[in-house]
């Protein structure tokens, strides 16, 4: 059963097997907000074992100590906690612009994705391929051609939704060269669910001929 659960947090569109620093954020966030739930699961299975447990005394009156600390006071402090911890993450990692990134575009359409790169002679557009570089901060800039979409990459980062009229920035990062696979996040027709896309990360001299070539 264990080898299930784990065996389950692998697959190429896992946010728990994580592949740079966006995605990994995400995922700890994810353990963290896990390991509260379960907390708060256990302490009411113990309450619920306690109040079905024979009384040797008439039960006294613990209206302050029920609903003062257990709640309201520590349910306050856990989510406050919580959401501190989370707002951190996303300031730090997410929302903080990096100097020098590496800028594509990203344009959702129903039901493909269509990107632009850097290229040595201007920009390199494709079709269901993503290309960047390792190592490197990338900035997506995240549109729509005609419905909401989402532009989500689970391995290299969170969500980012891809408005009609707007243009919205993913911040990314992949640690190592490989081939990742994103998927429409946002329901945007009969077939949001086919709308999938690649994201080949390339080491240096990989895109520095991909800027030269095109990819070609
Ligand atoms: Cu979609």
């Amino acid at each position: 059963m264990p080898v299930l659960i784990v065996g389950a947090c692998a697959g190429p569109l896992s946010t728990l097997d994580t592949a740079g620093p966006a995605s990994h954020d995400v995922a700890t966030l994810w353990w963290v907000m896990l390991a509260g739930a379960a907390m708060l699961t256990l302490l009411v299975l113990a309450l619920l074992l306690l109040a079905f447990l024979p009384r040797s005394r008439p039960a006294k009156s613990g209206t302050r100590l029920w609903v003062g600390w257990l709640g309201v006071a520590m349910p306050g402090a856990v989510l406050t906690a919580l959401l501190g911890y989370a707002l951190m993450l996303g300031e730090g990692s997410i929302a903080h612009p990096v100097p020098g990134p590496v800028v594509v575009e990203a344009t959702g359409h129903q039901w493909y994705w269509t990107f632009r790169q850097p290229g040595s002679n201007g920009a390199i557009a494709t079709r269901g391929v993503l290309h960047i570089p390792a190592g490197r901060p990338v900035d997506v800039r995240v549109g729509s051609a005609d419905v909401i979409h989402s532009f989500w990459v689970p391995r290299l980062g969170g969500k980012m939704d891809a408005i009609p009229g707007q243009i919205n920035i993913l911040r990314i990062k992949a640690d190592k060269p490989g081939m990742f696979e994103g998927q429409c996040a946002e329901f945007c027709g009969l077939n949001h669910a086919a709308n999938r896309f690649r994201v080949i990360v390339h080491d240096a001299g990989g895109w520095a001929r991909f800027q030269r070539e095109g990819g070609r």
